[in-house]
């Protein structure tokens, strides 16, 4: 299962502060520790990016790609942003992403090709977020048959169901761990899935936040799931993880094997 963390984002003060004042410092200490917690990517979140969003982008991909050897995840609304990172970028990045219109399938499935990176597309249209399973396994066989029409392999895309607040939308993290379990008949291989797992707890008090999200992480991988952008600094997530892995046998067992 694939780490993507969620840490580095324009709406955390301090980091958001450092972003506009190009401020490569504090950026780059949480960048190497994210990795030292093992994150497997970072994802870098500009929010809608509207004022500067390219040139912001940009400097953010070369200011941490020079200090740590990590793959970045591109997560903005504006597509020149995106761009620009893709130009920036060394290794496989990921689009994040796309949605199920095919306004902005068709703009961005060409630069998965054209750059060698994978994307994310979520389960969300004109009509809006779907209400259940089969509305989101609609959207994204639109997604996987989109890909295939630009030459995009269905393992250069990761579906994202939209995990929504357990509080207030009750009944959909259900639905939305159904749909993962439908994705693998969509094409051969399957696509990749992916979750913004932190979504689940979010209007949460603090201090359910932790075990909400690591027991829907297990529930996810049960189900299938590929990769989560979630927050690799969360000990207990991390545990919860490596004890899957344990569990289910990929991983030798040691009294030391949280260590
Ligand atoms: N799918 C995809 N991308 C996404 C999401 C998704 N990107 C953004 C988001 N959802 C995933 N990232 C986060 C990052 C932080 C939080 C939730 C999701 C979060 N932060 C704390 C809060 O808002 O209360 C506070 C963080 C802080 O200030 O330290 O919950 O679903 N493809």
């Amino acid at each position: 299962m694939l780490v993507v963390a969620e840490n580095i984002n324009i709406r955390r003060t301090k980091l958001g502060k450092a972003m506009k004042e190009r401020n490569s410092e504090p950026i780059i200490e949480v960048a190497k520790s994210l990795k030292e917690a093992g994150a497997d990517y970072l994802d870098i979140n500009i929010g809608p990016g509207t004022k500067g969003g390219p040139e912001l982008m940009e400097w953010l991909v070369t200011t941490i790609q020079k200090e740590v050897e990590i793959p970045l995840c591109l997560d903005t609304k504006n597509i020149d942003a995106i761009k620009a990172g893709l130009e920036a970028h060394k290794g496989k990045a990921i689009i994040n992403s796309t949605d199920g219109t095919q306004e902005q399938m068709n703009k961005l499935m060409p630069l998965v090709k054209e750059f060698n990176a994978a994307i994310i597309g979520l389960t969300l249209d004109e009509s809006g977020i779907p209400r259940d399973a089969n509305e989101r396994f609609q959207i994204a066989f639109n997604l996987v048959t989109k890909a295939m029409e630009f030459g995009v392999s269905p393992e250069d895309l990761y579906i994202d169901p939209i995990i929504l607040p357990v509080s207030g939308m009750q009944d959909q993290v259900n639905y939305t761990i159904e749909s993962m379990e439908m994705f693998s008949q969509l094409s051969d291989p399957p696509p990749n899935t992916i979750v913004g797992l932190s979504n689940v707890s979010q209007s949460s008090p603090d201090e359910l936040r932790s075990l909400l999200n690591r027991i829907c992480l297990i529930m996810l991988i049960c189900g299938g799931l590929s990769a989560a952008i979630m927050d690799p600094l969360d000990k207990e997530l991390m545990a919860a993880l490596k004890t899957y892995d344990i569990l289910t046998n990929k991983v030798l067992y040691a009294h030391s094997y949280l260590d």
